[in-house]
């Protein structure tokens, strides 16, 4: 009798043990199920999207007309022919305030001259070289008398002398004798003119042709770099916003990656200016990449 009740109990106790395995295999079964179901719904939602999304490079141009500040001299003149009469370097700095440094002629053997010349450092810092589309420079002046023109110069480190050559302007300005604005540019010519550091020598000088002593006031005198913008302009013709997240500029030699930071919804158009971004010259792609995955191209040149 006790050996019966004694394996009935043990049989029980089998029996329970089995329904515990069986529930827990269950129960982790259920558990693995559910994620594989949860993480392919994920997926196919993901790839929903993804398919839904339709991105569009719609052009790609160079912006140029975006100039710095003005850079200005921050230190004295050099005055290579002619004399200092008042002022100082500093009233040359800002325009129209009240501020402004005079200079007279000198006599020479030819007639009366002068020439000044000041040295401006360019933020290429701010500004890089591969940035820059041309400089200008920009006079504000007042001549005691309008008998000769005055020319604005720079000096060209490869020629290593003060030139105008390749200039937008190079007939000079005839003074009013009031105050007077002149200014040029320095056309894809700027190169030969700046430094790599952003060193640049601008001088003010006369004409020549005058048997008059001359002084002139100088307000202001100013260097600004005129620097290129790229405008993206994206559109989504899709159904979903996309968020564009990288962007790549490839020609045949590089292959140059940024980082982006655009959204653009639904049926909308948008121009996204980089400052820091160069085109190539010549055959180029732009590729964009979205947050999903899509990538869209433009070609240009
Ligand atoms: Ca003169
Ligand atoms: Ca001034």
């Amino acid at each position: 009798m006790r050996t019966i009740t004694g394996l009935r109990l043990r049989r029980d106790r089998r029996g329970v043990s089995n329904i515990i395995v069986v529930v827990l295999s269950l129960v982790i079964i259920i558990a693995i199920v559910s994620n594989v179901v949860l993480w392919s719904y994920r997926m196919n939602q993901l790839d929903w999207e993804k398919i839904r999304e339709n991105v569009k490079i719609s052009n790609v141009t160079r912006v140029s007309a975006t100039r710095s500040p003005w850079f200005v001299v921050q230190s004295e003149y050099t005055v290579n022919t002619g004399s200092r009469v008042s002022g100082a370097y500093e009233d040359t700095q800002v325009a129209d305030d009240g501020g402004w440094e005079t200079f007279q002629e000198e006599e020479t053997p030819p007639t009366y001259r002068l020439d000044v010349n000041g040295t401006f450092t360019l933020d290429l810092s701010s500004y890089p070289l591969w940035s820059v589309s041309t400089v200008e420079i920009q006079l504000r002046y007042g001549a005691s008398d309008a008998g000769e023109n005055w020319y604005l110069k720079a000096y060209n480190w490869t020629a290593n002398e003060f030139s105008d050559s390749g200039f937008n302007s190079t007939t000079g300005h005839t003074p009013t004798t009031g105050w007077d604005n002149y200014a040029v540019n320095l056309t894809d010519q700027w190169r030969s003119y700046v430094q790599d550091d952003g060193t640049m020598r601008v001088e003010v000088c006369d004409e020549g042709n005058e048997a008059v002593r001359m002084t002139v006031d100088i307000d202001f005198l100013g260097v600004r770099i005129v620097f290129s913008e790229i405008r993206f302009t994206f559109r989504n013709e899709g159904a979903l916003t996309f968020h564009l997240v990288s962007l790549w500029i490839i020609n045949s030699t590089d292959h140059e990656r940024y980082d982006i930071n655009a959204i653009v919804n639904s049926g909308e158009t948008l121009n996204y200016i980089r400052d820091d971004i160069s085109l190539p010259t010549g055959q180029y792609a732009v590729k964009v990449v979205t947050e999903r995955g899509n990538i869209a191209v433009y070609l240009g040149s």
